[in-house]
Formats: C-alpha cells, structure tokens, sequence
C-alpha cells in the first residue's frame, strides 16, 4: 500500500528537462522499449489554425499540442464524428501552454477548437509497422 510510485517521480524529473518524456509517461504505460513518437502541431500567434491541421501517425504515438497564439484555446472532438468523439477533450490551453495525447486505437480523430469553430484539424492514426516475425522452426 506505500509503495512508493518511483516511475512519477522518475517521470517529474525527467520532465524537468523534457515536457515530452512526462507526456509520454504519464500517457502511454508503453515500456521504455517501445518506440513512440511524439508528433507537434502548433497554434501559430494570431493564425487561428492548427499546424499541421493534418497528421498521419502510427498507434502508440503522441500529439503535442503546443499554443503560441496570444489567446487561448481549446483541443476538443468534433461531436458525432471521427473513430471516437470524445477522444480529445483539453478545456484549456493558455498562451504557452501544450497538451499531449496518446493515441491507442487506429481510426480518424477530427478536433476544433470550440471557442474558434474555424480551427480544425484531424488526426489518421494508423497501424505500427509490423516487425516481420522471427523464423519459426517447424
Ligand atoms: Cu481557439
């Protein structure tokens, strides 16, 4: 019951030198032996746009939002469309402010943001590249 939780300390300072590290850790569960990807899409200042408003990414990635507009903003799904539309939910996003998500299931993922409507974009997250198996003896 006291265990004590090394990986979040681990993780709190790792992410002392690196945002993505903690993303990852608290986000993925995948062992340190996994390759992931962590992919960005800024909000430029003063653009109302996501960029890049359209990102193809394997499972297991991340995406970093990271917001260099003036002004706030929200990541949400698009309602009643996309693989899940609940997925994506960040209610706030200050200026300098970022917000990671780790993908798990193949799909289309649409997101605005809902306080601009004419910010979109999407996520296609697709399969990993399959390893070809190692030999099997019959
Ligand atoms: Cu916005």
């Amino acid at each position: 019951m006291l265990q004590t939780p090394w990986i979040i300390i681990i993780s709190v300072i790792v992410g002392l030198f690196s945002n993505t590290a903690t993303a990852l850790a608290e986000e993925t569960g995948l062992s340190s032996t996994e390759s992931v990807s962590v992919h960005e899409v800024h909000i430029p200042k003063g653009a109302d746009k996501f960029e890049p408003s359209v990102l193809k990414i394997k499972i297991g990635d991340a995406v970093k939002w990271i917001n260099e507009d003036d002004r706030g903003h929200v990541i949400a799904s698009i309602p009643g469309q996309g693989t899940n539309d609940k997925e994506l939910f960040a209610p706030s996003m200050p200026t300098g402010g970022s917000w990671s998500h780790t993908f798990k299931k193949t799909g289309e993922y649409p997101y605005f943001c809902y306080i601009h409507y004419v910010m979109m974009g999407v996520v296609f997250v697709e399969e990993a590249n399959q390893e070809p198996p190692a030999k099997i003896e019959q």
